[in-house]
């Protein structure tokens, strides 16, 4: 089984994340904020990542220490557990439609991080939770998950749906690229022989 566990703690947040890339989407998500909570369970259930989070943070500045250390953390994790990368298709993308919204997500698990975000957010909240955190949560998994991650807003102007479309299309693309290709699982996919 392909996991990992990661507790990271600063003077603003105390996070622990556990994952198992071989799971079946189980997830037990609790970061203090409730919306990114329900946004960590789309990402875990599509992408059949198992996934267990804690993250206690500064709230009574905002969330958005939180929110970004978990995006770190979390990406730490899926680099511990995805390894020299032996035998992962490597690539993913989906095209996922919520409703109103459709969001495009195509990524690489390239060691190199970029993040591309055209995403517009109708509104700066939803609920209490501050929207423009979604950029912020993403720029930290690209970064310490080293993935070229690409996400494109092809339509939308429900707030919560053009965010979950977001999450589910980056957990879609995430299972693709992280499963075994059957034709090819004994080798790393470069031609650098490295990744
Ligand atoms: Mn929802």
């Amino acid at each position: 089984m392909r996991s990992a566990k990661i507790s990271r703690q600063t003077a603003e947040t105390e996070i622990t994340v556990e994952i198992n890339l071989d799971g079946s989407g189980s997830y037990d998500n609790q970061t203090g904020v409730g919306f990114f909570d329900h946004m960590l369970d789309q990402l875990a259930r599509h992408s059949l990542i198992d996934m267990t989070i804690r993250a206690k943070g500064d709230y009574h500045i905002d969330d958005h220490h939180t929110v970004e250390d978990t995006g770190i953390a979390l990406g730490q994790a899926l680099a511990q557990a995805l390894g020299d990368k032996k035998g992962i298709r490597r690539y993913g993308e989906c095209h996922l439609p919520m409703d109103d919204a459709q969001v495009r997500c195509a990524l690489d698990l390239s060691a190199r991080p970029f993040l591309v975000w055209n995403v517009e957010i109708a509104t700066q909240k939803i609920g209490t939770f501050d929207t423009e955190l979604v950029r912020e949560f993403f720029t930290a998994l690209a970064a310490h998950g080293g993935i070229t991650l690409h996400i494109d807003q092809l339509h939308g102007f429900n707030s919560h749906h053009i965010v979950e479309a977001a999450f589910k299309a980056v957990a879609r693309a995430l299972r693709l690229a992280v499963e075994t290709d059957p034709r090819k699982a004994d080798a790393i996919p470069s031609t650098k022989g490295a990744l």
